[in-house]
């Protein structure tokens, strides 16, 4: 028998889905521009990802300047320091990764891994990019208005954020909140469409345990945003509310330079539940893609079948529903009652289990397997490395003891920058380098991507593994310039040094990448239509790249799982999921 998995039956799909005539563009603008392709689609989420991307780099740029040569860079002031973590923090972890992840590789893997010729709903899916465009607008055009963008920290915490005294209360809070919840309403749009393809799009015989990882990653975290957003959608409503009409859902009564303010009743622990109920999830959401791009990375290159798929699967929607019930463990020092730190701290110690078998499975993949150290491969590699790195330290602050004297230091900036920053923008690069000849037809130039992945792994280490120590000795995070102080060492102030200049080579590494991505375009060598000799149908497509509706005139049959490498007796070391068993036996599957 063909088949590898252990449910080895030729099985067709619940339900089989007719052909439906697709859209056709008619003109330049609606092919290109208003496109209702995913795959257009995609690289429009993308390339506005990642524009944005450089501006949250540009202004991580100018905070570890001021952090490290403190008062020589007296453009930026103690405001504006705020105001630039408040916006490198947003568009870091929404506007950058949630949109590239769910919306760039969302829109161009789900409808081609499943066999589908696009989303379900075109329509509403290029909706989904150009609200989400214009999130991005409003937001950077806080920037260019009185006062500034808010300086209120990424979490948005009131009533700080909406008091007269914080920096951008003036617009930038009312446009950051705008914003968040333009970007809510454009992500609700695209994520129904990736649930819904995946659930009701597969083609014949895409069972959902022959999904590749990536399909269960990006569709968890779909499913998980669709839950998580709306907590931070309402939040931000209620907070708009108090900030513009004077409301009090957030806001107890309080003095607000030396006055008693026009707020009084509310609650600003109400606002931190709600932001954690989102946030904590979020952290999942960028991670779960992740992780399923990792495993795909690994088992192509590495030629094995990923270990242990069916728990691999289980493991990321064990994680997922977990995530749900562990917010509180970021506000530990929120005086919240400590039976409820008990139990937040219970929780969040169990998500290790599912985390550690993936990364057991990852390395049981690994083993023994024919390693081709291809820069997707480096940075899938960079990942497992950063990502259980991170997760060391979330061990750490998930404790309430360990957490309350760490709480607000830069042992925390340096844990979520491993975890959530550095660890999945590895898988950003892999994946970019290992999809960039299926979108273009073109291979990108690999010892520029070689370089790239050295000082970008190496850089970021640099820049973020003294940082814990930083965070252990109690700089405390948020701070535009530490001075000096009992506690903190003048080696501190050399560390700070050296972190903000590996912090610059890094950055100036990320435009050799971009140099490479637009080099290739034109210049790079010609791909050919799976030059990973890889299994998942998006290789399988007759066109590369694929033209619109994917497929031709046939909708591709899928016999297999997504992990038929290195099969004994097989000629070549993979069989594409859709090549049928005849065939695959006259090469010797399995005889
Ligand atoms: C070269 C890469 C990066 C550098 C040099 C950098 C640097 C910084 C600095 C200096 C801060 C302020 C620390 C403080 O004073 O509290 C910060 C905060 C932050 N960064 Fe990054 N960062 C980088 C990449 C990322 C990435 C990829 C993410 C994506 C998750 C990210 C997410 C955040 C968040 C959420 C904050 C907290 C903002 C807040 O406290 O409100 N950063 N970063
Ligand atoms: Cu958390």
């Amino acid at each position: 028998m063909v088949d590898v998995p252990s449910d080895a039956v030729i099985t067709i799909p619940p339900a089989e889905v007719g052909e439906v005539e697709l859209y056709h563009p008619r003109s330049w603008w609606t092919k290109y521009v208003f496109s209702q392709d995913a795959k257009v689609i995609a690289i429009q989420y993308a390339v506005t990802a990642m524009s944005i991307g450089m501006v949250a780099l540009v202004l991580s740029w100018l905070m570890r300047l001021q952090l490290g040569f403190p008062g020589t860079f007296s453009f930026i002031d103690p405001n504006q320091y705020l105001q630039f973590i408040t916006m490198h923090g947003m568009i870091m972890v929404i506007y950058l990764l949630t949109a590239l992840f769910l919306g760039g590789f969302g829109n161009y893997l789900i409808p081609l891994m499943v066999g589908a010729r696009d989303m379900v709903f075109p329509y509403v899916n290029m909706l989904s990019y150009w609200i989400y465009l214009l999130a991005v607008l409003v937001l950077l055009s806080a920037f260019f208005v009185p006062g500034g963008p808010t300086g209120g920290g990424w979490t948005l915490y009131p009533p700080q954020t909406i008091l007269s005294g914080s920096p951008g209360q003036e617009a930038g809070i009312i446009l950051m909140l705008v914003s968040l919840i333009l970007f809510i309403i454009g992500f609700t749009m695209g994520g129904l469409n990736y649930v819904v393809t995946v659930l009701q799009g597969r083609t014949r015989g895409m069972t959902l345990m022959r999904l590749p990882l990536t399909v269960w990653g990006i569709f968890t975290a779909t499913v998980m945003a669709l839950l998580a957003f709306p907590a931070l959608f309402v939040a931000s409503v209620m907070l708009l509310l108090d900030r513009l009409l004077g409301t009090s859902f957030f806001m107890p009564t309080l003095v607000e330079m030396g006055q008693l303010s026009k707020y009084g009743g509310g609650s600003p622990l109400l606002f931190q539940h709600l932001f954690w109920f989102f946030g904590h999830p979020e952290v999942y959401i960028v991670a779960l893609p992740a992780f399923g791009i990792v495993s795909d990375l690994i088992s192509t290159h590495a030629r094995k079948n990923i270990f242990g798929y069916r728990m691999m699967v289980w493991a990321i929607i064990a994680i997922g529903a977990l995530s749900f019930v562990v917010w509180a463990h970021h506000m530990y020092v929120s005086g919240m009652n400590p039976h409820f730190g008990f139990f937040f701290a219970t929780t969040t110690l169990i998500i290790a289990i599912p985390t550690a078998i993936k990364v057991y499975n990852w390395i049981l993949t690994l083993w023994r397997g024919d390693i081709h150290l291809t820069v997707p491969m480096l940075f899938a590699l960079g990942f497992i490395v950063t990502f259980v790195n991170g997760g060391l330290t979330g061990l750490f602050l998930g404790n309430v003891v360990v957490d309350v004297p760490l709480s607000d230091t830069m042992f925390v900036v340096a844990h979520f920058h491993m975890v959530m920053g550095v660890a999945p923008i590895m898988v950003v690069f892999g994946a970019i380098y290992h999809w960039y000849p299926k979108v273009t037809g073109r291979m990108l130039n690999e010892a520029l991507g070689r370089f790239h992945f050295w000082v970008t792994f190496l850089g970021a280490y640099a820049i973020f593994f003294p940082m814990h120590y930083l965070g252990l000795l109690g700089v405390p995070r948020r701070y535009y310039d530490i001075g000096e102080t009992a506690f903190v060492p003048a080696s501190a102030h050399d560390l700070n040094m050296f972190m903000s200049v590996a912090a610059l080579i890094v950055g100036f590494a990320q435009l050799v990448f971009i140099f490479n991505l637009i080099r290739s375009l034109a210049k790079g060598e010609e791909a050919g239509g799976n030059p990973w000799h890889a299994t998942t149908l998006e290789w399988q497509t007759p066109q590369t790249p694929p033209a619109h509706g994917n497929w031709g005139k046939d909708l591709p049959i899928v016999y297999r799982w997504a992990y038929a490498y290195s099969v004994p007796g097989a000629k070549r070391d993979f069989v594409p999921q859709n090549e049928p068993p005849a065939e695959a036996a006259a090469e010797g599957v399995g005889s």
